[in-house]
């Protein structure tokens, strides 16, 4: 029996797939902007328990696919090919921050629980993501050999590892002012949140900036855009949250970029 035919690249899907992420993003940008995403601390006590999924279920199942999709397109890639050295580390980077997001965040959360609406869309948009960016780095993606010494790949892989390192932190400062059970929101305190109130965001925005660098590619660039139009402005409405809930809530906390915004 001949095996599958292989999935080939198609530059147009890339193309048609990264511009409706940005698209996406504008459209992210322009709904909440004002409103912010309602859940955690945002949300409105419109749905009952009935609507909503124990936080730790939720992320498992809405990260899961940035995780499986881009391991089932390496899996079912044949013959197998990520070569150069660069490329296969890229994909790993990849799956690395989904790994942790998928395998271990939630099970550690003691988030609230999360609305069933918004997992629905999460869950697919990190379908649609985790495969343009798994199809484009294995698949599509070009690089020399000698990319792994090229000053936008050691950038990149820098300013990722450091947003990672911030983003993780960051979490876990969070997880801390929680006693398991507890729902109460409290000051952040130590870490990058001594300057802003969105540290994980900023982690995480920094970190797939890195991303798009090191990969020099437009879905990256397209992630890295989507993410800031996600949580960037999520961060201005915890700031704001925080500063109409807590009187000693420090003055000099900026929302998202130490000392600038
Ligand atoms: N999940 C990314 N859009 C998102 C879920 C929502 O990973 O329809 C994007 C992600 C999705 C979104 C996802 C995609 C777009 C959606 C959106 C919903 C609507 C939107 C689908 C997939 C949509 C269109 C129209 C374009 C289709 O109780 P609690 O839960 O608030 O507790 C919190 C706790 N905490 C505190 N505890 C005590 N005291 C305090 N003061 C506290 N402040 C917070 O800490 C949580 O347990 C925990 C973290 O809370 P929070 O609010 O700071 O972070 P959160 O937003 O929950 O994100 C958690 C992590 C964080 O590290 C962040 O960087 C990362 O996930 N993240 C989140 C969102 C998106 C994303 C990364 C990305 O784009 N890369």
């Amino acid at each position: 029996m001949s095996p599958p035919p292989s999935m080939q690249c198609i530059p147009s899907l890339v193309l048609a797939l990264s511009s409706l992420l940005g698209a996406l993003a504008l459209l992210q940008l322009s709904l909440y902007l004002r409103v912010p995403s309602r859940y955690g601390k945002h949300e409105e006590r419109l749905c009952g328990p009935r609507g909503r999924l124990p936080a730790r279920c939720a992320w498992f199942l809405q990260e899961l696919p940035s995780f499986l999709v881009p391991a089932l397109l390496l899996a079912l890639r044949s013959p197998p090919r990520l070569e150069p050295l660069g490329c296969r580390l890229l994909c790993c980077l990849f799956c690395w921050h989904y790994f942790y997001r998928t395998f271990i965040y939630p099970f550690f959360t003691r988030g609230r629980p999360f609305p069933l609406q918004l997992l629905f869309f999460g869950t697919l948009f990190c379908v649609y993501n985790g495969f343009l960016q798994g199809y484009y780095l294995i698949y599509c993606a070009e690089y020399p050999n000698d990319w792994c010494t090229d000053i936008r790949f050691t950038s990149g892989l820098l300013l990722f590892l450091l947003g990672m390192g911030i983003n993780i932190h960051s979490d876990l400062l969070l997880r801390q002012l929680r006693k398991p059970g507890e729902v109460t929101y409290k000051i952040p305190q130590g870490g990058l949140f001594t300057y802003v109130s969105g540290a994980n965001y900023f982690g995480e925005i920094v970190e797939w900036f890195g991303f798009a660098i090191a990969t020099w590619s437009l879905p990256a660039f397209a992630f890295a855009f989507f993410t800031l139009c996600c949580i960037g402005p999520r961060a201005y409405h915890h700031h704001r949250y925080y500063l109409k809930t807590f009187t000693d809530y420090p003055k000099s906390r900026k929302a998202l970029i130490p000392f600038v915004f």
